[in-house]
């Protein structure tokens, strides 16, 4: 019940230069300073990557929001567990947050919405060439994961839907950066209203920073991993596996 009941600081992963607070006299060396010189243009240029990476997709005004936010892929998952939880308006729906997490969750819809939300009016990019905008509201999974405590040796998130096409399982999969990342959230209302089954109810992923087949919907199963590897096809999601679609589908 209380899991989230406190704001918790979201942090990006950064690089630290802890590293490199070293002892003075060893600074005095010409060769070591030279050394430290290069591994601080390293390390400038690894802190711009990664600052790159944190920086925000653009947001847009209420106005912007297209009149219409088309669904695409899967609109209707038809297992019967997801027909039972649906016919039930997903009062009976968890949400599992697990893999290397020193404390799994179990979470209701009703916690979800009631922990800390973040709200974001972002575009959407399909690979198939269409975009909308709309209004996302959502848990950030960077708090989800601060409280879950994510072990140190976890690499990866994992997101297992409950849909499939053809018997092959829905799923995603972004690195820490992304999952940490300010517009990361799961989301459960757009534009307002609370998740249509179209667009993925009872709740999707919104990683602002990556392509459409990134932002899957129907979550049941947020898991942290150390690899992809053994899981579904390896690539680290359906169209990866599937179609050889980029793993980091970065924009
Ligand atoms: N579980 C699941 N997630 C998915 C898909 C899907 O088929 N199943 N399609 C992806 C693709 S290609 C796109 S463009 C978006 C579409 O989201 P929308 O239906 O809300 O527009 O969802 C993505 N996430
Ligand atoms: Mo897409």
């Amino acid at each position: 019940m209380s899991l989230i009941s406190r704001r918790a600081a979201l942090v990006g992963v950064g690089a630290s230069s802890l590293l490199l607070a070293g002892c003075d006299k060893i600074v005095q060396s010409p060769t070591v300073r030279r050394t430290i010189g290069l591994g601080e243009k390293a390390t400038m240029t690894t802190q711009r990557l990664i600052a790159d990476r944190n920086a925000l997709a653009p947001e847009f005004a209420a106005s912007d929001r297209s009149p219409v936010f088309r669904t695409n892929g899967n609109v209707m998952p038809t297992s019967a567990e997801y027909q039972a939880l649906m016919t039930g308006q997903f009062a009976d729906w968890k949400l599992k947050v697990d893999g290397m997490v020193t404390n799994p969750m179990t979470l209701s819809l009703a916690q979800m919405r009631s922990a800390p939300q973040r709200r974001q009016t972002t575009r959407h990019d399909c690979v198939e060439g269409w975009s909308a905008i709309g209004e996302w509201t959502g848990v950030p999974l960077g708090l989800l994961l601060k409280t879950a405590q994510l072990s140190s040796n976890a690499r990866y998130v994992v997101f297992h839907c409950a849909d499939t096409t053809s018997g092959v399982p829905y799923y995603e999969s972004i690195d820490l950066v992304d999952a940490f990342h300010p517009q990361t959230i799961l989301a459960h209302t757009l534009n307002g209203e609370a998740l249509s089954v179209g667009h993925g109810a009872p709740l999707r992923l919104r990683v602002e920073r990556a392509l459409g087949y990134k932002q899957a919907k129907y979550v049941m199963r947020v898991e942290a991993v150390a690899s992809l590897d053994g899981i579904h096809g390896g690539k680290g999601g359906y169209w990866e596996d599937g179609a050889g679609y980029q793993w980091y589908a970065g924009i």
